[in-house]
């Protein structure tokens, strides 16, 4: 491994002494009277799946009263109906208003955990065989995969790669097992006390790999650390393209950090995709920046040496071919909205899940209780979209008709307006620390509006990303949709526009500093070109990149850094 950096952040110090995640959590979690973990043990917590967060809706002052979110760890987002009705429970005895929140890397998020019932609500995830180790923290994360639960030999081997990689990233510590199940071992096979691989300080920072397949890149592919795509020739599984160095986090007014798409690495026999991940990780490992955790992740270290310094890493470290890119057609997103057939027999049906918040609100959806009868009564799979919708499958069509008549009787939409349909927001307010705006809670607002404005072009069934983040992080991945809005402080966005469905481009700085109640005002004139404008059914990220691309001087791979173009797309618009 690599020299210890010079000046470790406090976060590196805190990794290195808490003895492989265990750091003074135990002690902390026994103490009735310690209403709060402290920032190493804080930084730990990560690892198990645990942030400590506080309601910012109340009024903050020395007394707030700290809860826990929780976020599980679920390869592909699958799940059988017992573990989703499990975690139903869960969320019904101790997350705030007895909600789940899907994310956008398919897995679900319990948030108002209290203190003192943190230790039973892991307990009772890890006994339905869920376990939350490694959701957070500086380590392999979820690895997402395309959902679809098709049944044919490409798609079931691309869901085999997803699990070998999770496995095979997966820590190796015992901390968790001895502090939230008492040292039992839960469906796991006998733990080494030690890190083989990720060592006492674990990686840099974060690391997310995603693998798409070319009809469905709803796991945004170029935005991953480190990017697979599946290549199938006559339905079989002939290779893995490889990306690497993606990443959306950036921070407002700090030019050295930006979003980024992974660039085309080369391709790996299927058989060696898992290892191939692995060695990415491991060059994250040793050469991430350990000094500044806002230029940690890999594709600051892509940025800095170069793609060739990588390629030739990567092949050191590989005992197979690192072969060439395989020229593929253009990705797709696919929501799986309805019925679909899943091959091998069978049927599978994509429910929409506004912001993932499955709940039940009043006069609107019902989406806790529908789920959860549908759950208990037809027993399906389950899978978890990168869009926090989900996926119910493996029925018949005696079941697909009952799932519809539950769905209609708790209100739960199946045709879904087109601006919404493609729409995310992050959690942002209240529980986000992080948050400077609102997200989830304002974006079905704004694409009411949106939507309005677009019924008087007739362009309200338009296929389009629409996403919104209460902080630059990226968490809803708002730099790759056509249209984004990103806190930038209370009820004031910047707008973001150009990236598109298929998740292969990065949007840019539209607007900056946009009170609310203006964003409509700002899009009127693009909205109304890109009516009357538009060559055939171009998208609004396709007709603003046509209009604005082939003038501006700029580079798609690090888009943030630009100035914002609004000024100079109304001139070329005409406006
Ligand atoms: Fe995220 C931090 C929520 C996907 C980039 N993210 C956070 C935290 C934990 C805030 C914090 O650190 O205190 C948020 C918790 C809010 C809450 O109250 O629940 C949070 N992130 C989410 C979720 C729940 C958003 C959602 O709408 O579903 C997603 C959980 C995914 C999961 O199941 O693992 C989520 N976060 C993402 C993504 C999208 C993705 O991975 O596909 C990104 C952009 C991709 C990337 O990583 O570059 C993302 N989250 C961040 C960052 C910026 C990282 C960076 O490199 O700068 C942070 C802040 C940090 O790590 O310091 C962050
Ligand atoms: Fe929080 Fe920002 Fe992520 Fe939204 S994008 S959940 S506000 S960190």
């Amino acid at each position: 491994m690599a020299a210890a950096p010079d000046k470790p952040t406090k976060v590196e110090t805190a990794k290195r002494a808490s003895n492989q995640l265990r750091g003074t959590i135990a002690e902390v979690l026994a103490d009735a009277e310690a209403p709060k973990f402290e920032h190493d043990d804080l930084q730990c917590m990560k690892f198990h799946g645990i942030y400590q967060q506080h309601d910012r809706d109340k009024r903050a002052g020395k007394d707030k009263t700290f809860t826990f979110m929780i976020r599980t760890k679920c390869p592909g987002g699958r799940m059988t109906a017992a573990q989703y009705i499990a975690q139903d429970d869960i969320a019904t005895r101790y997350s705030t208003g007895g909600a789940l929140r899907l994310t956008t890397r398919q897995a679900i998020q319990f948030h108002g955990v209290i203190k003192s019932e943190l230790k039973a609500t892991m307990r009772e995830l890890n006994q339905a065989l869920i376990s939350t180790i490694a959701a957070c923290g500086d380590v392999e994360r979820n690895v997402m995969c395309s959902p679809a639960p098709l049944a044919d030999d490409a798609h079931r081997q691309t869901r085999a790669i997803t699990d070998e990689i999770a496995e095979k990233l997966a820590p190796a510590t015992g901390a968790y097992y001895e502090i939230w199940l008492d040292g039992e071992k839960v469906d796991r096979q006998e733990h080494i006390p030690e890190e083989p691989f990720y060592g006492e300080s674990y990686l840099p920072r974060k690391f997310k790999t995603g693998i798409a397949t070319p009809t469905d890149n709803s796991i945004d592919v170029y935005t991953q650390d480190c990017g697979l795509i599946t290549v199938f020739d006559h339905g079989k599984l002939t290779a893995v393209n490889v990306l690497a160095g993606g990443g959306l986090g950036m921070t407002h007014r700090k030019e050295d950090t930006f979003a980024r798409m992974g660039p085309h690495i080369g391709s790996v026999a299927p058989e060696h995709a898992a290892d191939t991940v692995k060695a990415i990780v491991s060059i994250h490992r040793d050469f991430g920046d350990r000094t500044d955790r806002r230029h940690a992740r890999l594709k600051y270290v892509i940025e800095d040496r170069g793609i060739d310094w990588f390629r030739n890493e990567l092949r050191d470290r590989i005992g197979f071919p690192l072969n060439d890119w395989v020229e593929l057609g253009p990705l797709e997103l696919n929501d799986y909205l309805g019925r679909h057939d899943q091959d091998g027999g069978g049927s599978f049906y994509g429910v929409w899940v506004r912001n993932g918040r499955v709940a039940d609100f009043e006069d609107g959806p019902r989406y806790k209780s529908a789920f959860r009868k549908i759950a208990e009564e037809l027993d399906p799979s389950v899978i978890l979209t990168p869009n926090q919708s989900l996926l119910f499958a493996d029925l018949d069509d005696a079941k697909i008709e009952r799932l519809e008549a539950i769905l209609e009787e708790h209100n739960v939409p199946t045709s879904i307006p087109g601006v919404h349909r493609f729409s995310m927001a992050c959690p942002a307010l209240p529980t986000c620390g992080l948050a400077l705006a609102e997200a989830e809670r304002y974006l079905p607002d704004l694409v009411d509006l949106i939507q309005a404005e677009l019924e008087q072009h007739g362009l309200e069934d338009e296929r389009f990303t629409v996403r919104m983040t209460g902080c630059p992080n990226g968490c809803a991945r708002p730099y790759t949709a056509d249209l984004a809005f990103v806190g930038r402080k209370p009820g004031v966005y910047d707008v973001f526009l150009g990236g598109r469905l298929a998740g292969d481009r990065l949007s840019e700085l539209f607007a900056e500093l946009v009170p609310q109640d203006q964003i409509i005002d700002k899009l009127r004139p693009v909205l109304s070109a890109w009516a009357s404008q538009r060559n055939g059914d171009e998208s609004l990220g396709d007709f603003y990149n046509r209009v604005y691309a082939d003038d501006a001087q700029r580079t798609m791979l690090t888009g943030s850094k630009e100035s914002p173009s609004e000024s100079r797309v109304l001139e070329l618009i005409g406006s």
